[in-house]
């Protein structure tokens, strides 16, 4: 019988060798995992269950709510309020944060997530996931009550105590780091449990595929469209090798294949809204993806610093991304720092 790790015992090991993870968070890691897999159940469903299309409802982003983004954000947070782990929680679909009822125990973690991100995906079959951050409460001092607040959650990526994120495609899949490298879990669905499928997931350093939407090419800065346009001309141009392109739109299924089998992924600042930093949210996309890419050997920045260590202002803030391949994301950052050194930068 081959011997298969199950999430439960590789969680119990972190714990038990090297002190990865203290008892409380092993047990918020295996809630959330629970809840991915009801979710799972729910989009496996689709419109058997009555759970496709929009929910005529707007979130705090002034995006419309699918039916199952708000069903993958409530069994999120009717799983964890109760187990006396976290002190509140945060989302994409909830304008300000939650905090744990009074009438269950408060516990030290902060949780935050977008429940399903790449949700335009979910009434054409195509592949999305749920993104999660874990924080531990900074003035934890017995002394002060201080009820928790959204200041509590405004810490810098490289705080984070787990992440990780689950895609939910032709497999289900549970991808985690707690800090020491990457594992990913196979959801094996005639047991119900997670199946350890790849342990210390490695990036390659190197590339020939790119992710971002073309369709903004006009919208860049000057940085991203000379990597871009070097990469098009192939391997008769500055790149001397051709690249392939590819963009789901959904940022769980590209970093997957990502961490799968090496890449960049682009969603830059562009000249469509300059005010706004990015697309995608810091708190809750970039920082829990950010720290996946680097625990497997490859990096994150906003095109100027490392993503892990910009310090948010606001719960939902924006952010550039530049992430995979570690070499590629330095070219591009690279090129950031040129742009913004001779002028040619407009963000
Ligand atoms: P666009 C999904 O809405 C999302 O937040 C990410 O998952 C994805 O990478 C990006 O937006 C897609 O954005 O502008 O290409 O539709």
């Amino acid at each position: 019988m081959n011997k298969t790790i199950s999430l439960t015992r590789y969680l119990v090991e972190k714990q038990r060798v090297g002190g990865h993870i203290p008892p409380e968070l092993r047990l918020l890691i295996e809630v959330v995992a629970r809840a991915c897999k009801r979710i799972s159940i729910s989009i496996n469903k689709g419109a058997l269950g009555g759970v496709l299309g929009s929910a005529d409802t707007e979130n705090v982003q002034g995006e419309v709510q699918k039916k199952l983004d708000i069903i993958a954000n409530e069994v999120l947070i009717e799983a964890n309020e109760w187990g006396g782990h976290l002190a509140a929680m945060a989302s994409e679909e909830m304008d300000g944060i939650y905090a744990v009822p009074n009438r269950f125990p408060q516990g030290e973690y902060l949780l935050m997530f977008d429940p399903l991100d790449g949700s335009s995906n979910i009434d054409v079959n195509v592949s999305i996931g749920t993104i999660f951050s874990v924080l531990r409460k900074q003035n934890d001092d017995p002394e002060t009550v201080e009820p928790v607040c959204e200041q509590d959650f405004l810490q810098p990526g490289k705080q984070q105590v787990a992440a990780g994120y689950c895609v939910y495609g032709p497999q289900t899949t549970l991808v985690l780091t707690v800090g020491d490298g990457v594992a990913m879990f196979t959801l094996d669905r005639e047991q119900g449990s997670w199946v350890l499928t790849q342990d210390q997931v490695r990036i390659p350093e190197d590339t020939r595929e790119f992710a971002i939407n073309m369709s903004n090419m006009r919208h860049w800065d000057a940085p991203v469209r000379r990597y871009i346009d070097e990469c098009l001309q192939g391997k008769d141009g500055p790149r001397g090798k051709d690249f392939n392109m590819r963009w789901i739109a959904s940022m769980v299924a590209d970093v997957h294949r990502i961490l799968t089998r090496g890449g960049i992924f682009m969603y830059p600042w562009d000249k469509r809204e300059p005010h706004k930093p990015g697309k995608l949210r810091l708190m809750y996309e970039a920082n829990p993806m950010g720290w996946l890419v680097e625990q497997a050997g490859g990096a994150a920045t906003n095109g100027r610093q490392r993503i892990l260590d910009l310090h948010p202002t606001q719960l939902h803030e924006r952010v550039s991304v530049i992430l995979g391949s570690r070499n590629e994301v330095e070219r591009v950052t690279a090129y950031h720092r040129e742009a913004a050194a001779d002028g040619t930068s407009a963000a």
